[in-house]
Formats: C-alpha cells, sequence, structure tokens
C-alpha cells in the first residue's frame, strides 16, 4: 500500500509530559524502507529515561518505543530481505553489514545511521511520521509506541513466524540486552561468580544468561525486594539489599566473595552503583559491564588504583548482539524452550494504558509492560 496511512499513536510532544494518544499520518516508505504494523511493545526503561528529558538526544514530538515486534505491511523501493507478511523485530542497533564498524568483527554498533536515527530523523533526513502536517520525530530508528511505523530495511531483524510477537518484543531490547551482555560482553564462564545491581527486564536476564553461562554464584541486588522472588527462581544465588547494611554494598560483596567478583552488571543507570559495581570487582581480573543509561551530565568516577590493579570497565549496547544475523536464533532459541519470557511480562495493555506502563515502572510494580495494539 503505496500511501499514507492513519495511526494510532502515544506522542510524546515534551519532556515529562504523559503520553498522547493521537491519530497520525504515516508515510509510505521510501526507496530502502519498511512500514510495519507493530502488534506488540515492550515499555523499557530507556523510554522513561528520554521522556524524563534526561537524554541529550531527546527530542520532541516524538513516538517513543524500542522493544517491538511487527508484520511487515509494505516495502519501498529495493527492499530485498523483508517481505510483506513477514514478522520482524525492529533494532535500534541497525546491521548495515557493509560500514567499518560492522565489519570489524569487535562490535554489534553499526554507523551506517546512527547520526540521522540520534536526530530522530530517517536516513534521508526527514520523518514519516506527522500530524496536521507538522512533523513528528523517530526514536531509536524504531517508534514502537505506534500502530504503524517506518524503518530503514537495516533496522529490521526477520523472524520465525510461529514466534508470539507478544513476548518476543521484549528480544527487541530487554532480555537481548541482558543475556547478550553476560554471554558476549562479558562471556562469563562456568563456575564464576556474578554480581547484578538492578532487577528489572534487563537485570532478570543478566540472571537468566549468567544461569545458563552456568556461573558458581549469582548475586542479585536491588533495593526492591519484591525482585527476589523471581531471581532466584531463575538462578541468583544470593540476593542483597544494601539498604540493610551500614557501610558500602561492594565491601560487603567483597567480604561474601572472598576479595570480589569476577564479573559485575550495572543494570540501573546510576553513576554511584556503577562505583559499587567496579568496585566490589576481584583484584586483578575482575570485569564490570555497564548496561544502564545515565543522564545527561553525569559521570562516572573511581580511583584509578582500581583499574592499575586489574578490574576492567566495560559497557554494552544491545548485549553486543548483531540484529539481523543474530537476534533470529534468539527466538528459535526461545522457541526451543531454552528460556522463558512470560515470566517478565507482568502487565499488558492497550495504547490507551500506556501512561499506566510507565507509572508501574516508576514505582517498581512491574518488570515488563506489554502494549498490545
Ligand atoms: P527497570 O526500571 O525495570 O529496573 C531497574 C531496577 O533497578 C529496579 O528493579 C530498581 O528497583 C533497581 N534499582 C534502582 N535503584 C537502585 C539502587 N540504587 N540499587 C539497587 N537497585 C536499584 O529498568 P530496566 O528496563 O531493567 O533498565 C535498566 C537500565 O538499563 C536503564 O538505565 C535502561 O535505560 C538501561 N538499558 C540499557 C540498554 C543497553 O543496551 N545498554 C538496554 C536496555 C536498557
Ligand atoms: N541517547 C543517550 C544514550 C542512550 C543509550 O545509551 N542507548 C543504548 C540503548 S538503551 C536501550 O534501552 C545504546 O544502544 N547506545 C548506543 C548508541 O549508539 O546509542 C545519550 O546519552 O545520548
Ligand atoms: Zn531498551
Ligand atoms: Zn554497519
Amino acid at each position: 500500500m503505496n500511501e499514507t496511512i492513519k495511526s494510532r499513536a502515544a506522542v510524546a510532544w515534551g519532556p515529562g509530559k504523559p503520553l498522547s494518544i493521537e491519530e497520525i499520518d504515516v508515510m509510505p516508505p521510501q526507496a530502502g524502507e519498511v512500514r510495519i504494523r507493530v502488534i506488540a511493545s515492550g515499555v523499557c526503561h530507556t523510554d522513561a529515561f528520554t521522556l524524563s528529558g534526561d537524554d541529550p538526544e531527546g527530542i520532541f514530538p516524538a513516538i517513543l518505543g524500542h522493544e517491538g515486534g511487527g508484520i511487515v505491511e509494505s516495502v519501498g523501493e529495493g527492499v530485498t530481505s523483508v517481505a510483506v507478511g513477514d514478522h520482524v523485530i525492529p533494532l535500534y542497533t541497525p546491521e548495515c553489514g557493509e560500514c567499518k564498524f560492522c565489519k570489524s568483527g569487535k562490535t554489534n554498533l553499526c554507523g551506517k545511521i546512527r547520526d540521522t536515527q540520534g536526530k530522530g530523523l530517517m536516513p534521508d533526513g526527514t520523518t514519516r511520521f506527522s500530524k496536521g502536517g507538522k512533523p513528528i520525530y523517530h526514536y531509536m530508528g524504531c517508534s514502537t509506541f505506534s500502530e504503524y511505523t517506518v524503518l530503514p530495511e537495516i533496522s529490521l531483524a526477520k523472524v520465525n513466524k510461529t514466534a508470539p510477537l507478544e513476548e518476543v518484543c521484549l528480544l527487541g531490547c530487554g532480555v537481548t540486552t541482558g543475556m547478550g551482555a553476560v554471554m558476549n560482553t562479558a562471556k562469563v564462564e562456568e563456575g564464576a561468580t556474578v554480581a547484578i545491581f538492578g532487577l528489572g527486564g534487563i537485570g532478570l536476564s543478566a540472571v537468566i544468561g549468567a544461569a545458563m553461562a552456568r556461573a558458581g554464584r549469582i548475586i542479585a541486588i536491588d533495593i526492591n525486594e519484591s525482585k527476589f522472588d523471581l531471581a532466584r527462581q531463575l538462578g541468583a544465588t544470593d540476593c542483597i539489599n544494601p539498604k540493610n547494611y551500614d557501610k558500602p554494598i561492594q565491601e560487603v560483596i567483597v567480604e561474601l566473595t572472598d576479595g570480589g567478583v569476577d564479573y559485575s552488571f550495572e543494570c540501573i543507570g546510576n553513576v554511584n552503583v556503577m562505583r559499587s559495581a567496579l568496585e566490589c570487582c576481584h583484584k586483578g581480573w575482575g570485569e564490570s559491564i555497564i548496561i544502564g543509561v545515565a543522564g545527561a551530565g553525569q559521570e562516572i568516577s573511581t580511583r584509578p588504583f582500581q583499574l592499575v590493579t586489574g578490574r576492567v570497565w566495560k559497557g554494552t549496547a544491545f548485549g553486543g548482539v548483531k540484529g539481523r544475523s543474530e537476534l533470529p536464533d534468539y527466538v528459535e532459541r526461545y522457541l526451543a524452550g531454552e528460556f522463558n519470557l512470560s515470566d517478565f511480562i507482568t502487565h499488558t495493555m492497550g495504547l490507551d494504558g500506556i501512561n499506566d506502563a510507565f507509572e508501574l515502572m516508576h514505582s517498581g510494580e512491574s518488570i515488563r509492560s506489554v502494549i498490545h495494539f
């Protein structure tokens, strides 16, 4: 269908404002682009981060959402890798296969469209969304809080049609990020001791990854103890609330683990916790992986001596996973029963309820809310 269509969408008109459900116009896909019907979208903390105004790349008005699953509705000129009716997961980390990042073999970050993506634009520098003739910006190249959205072809992973999009949408960000951080970025080995800070969708997925890697000890840390039951069910061996101690949590963990953990993961976005996560690592080899996203102007710090004495500080985006070539296999592994996704979906709602999803996240009641279109 090569025409502009109407779509229900949750529009972020400005920082700190609730999303507003609107009927918007969505242009047809241009050359190298694909228009999809979104079936479901998870709500990730990064959506809330950008909506809060803390994201230096936050731009308004925009359609947020980046953890979706959908079906190809139409394709633009020259699109060959997906066809109408294919089931797809949008990728905020595309994979062009041609840029120096893609060819490096060292990273999943792709440079091809990163500049325009960060400005809320399609690669040709324009938007496909509008209301009353005024442009609405894209978000992370995905904008899954709209019934219809347009993405570059390189930003779509084609996945098995038998997988329920209402669940595998979580592989579009949270679950892949947490599992991938453990398996690709840290490469946790059997028997390792691991600390995971923050037990939301990302941290609990890191717990799953650590259990799959057969880590010997998985220490799960959160200030909200209601997260502990699921963490234990997924494989955490110790659950710790830092509020129950009168000394820094890194000291507690170092004492518990005969000198520190082999790997730690910060899954919150709090720069003070990032420091704790580094400093609870074992001298000589402990590695700390930053997953959480911190607001504009915030910086991490530690004594350089922590690094001089062998601790390593790393970060990861989308768990180091290359979306087009590797994500379809995550879907297959889910279908094969290697891990469960329904555990994460504590709430579902229609698009009209999307602001409730943000409230449930902020109050700590949800792991993931999934919007069904
Ligand atoms: P969430 O809100 O669902 O979970 C955060 C958890 O951290 C909650 O359980 C909360 O109780 C806990 N927490 C908050 N402050 C804490 C503290 N001081 N000490 C211990 N626990 C604390 O968030 P999420 O969706 O799981 O996302 C987590 C972070 O990861 C966010 O910063 C998000 O932006 C980021 N993220 C990064 C990537 C990436 O590719 N790097 C991908 C997805 C999400
Ligand atoms: N725009 C922010 C950075 C946000 C950020 O770090 N995003 C992660 C994904 S979070 C998904 O929930 C990411 O992929 N980063 C790599 C990239 O290229 O954006 C800022 O600080 O400017
Ligand atoms: Zn996310
Ligand atoms: Zn590339």
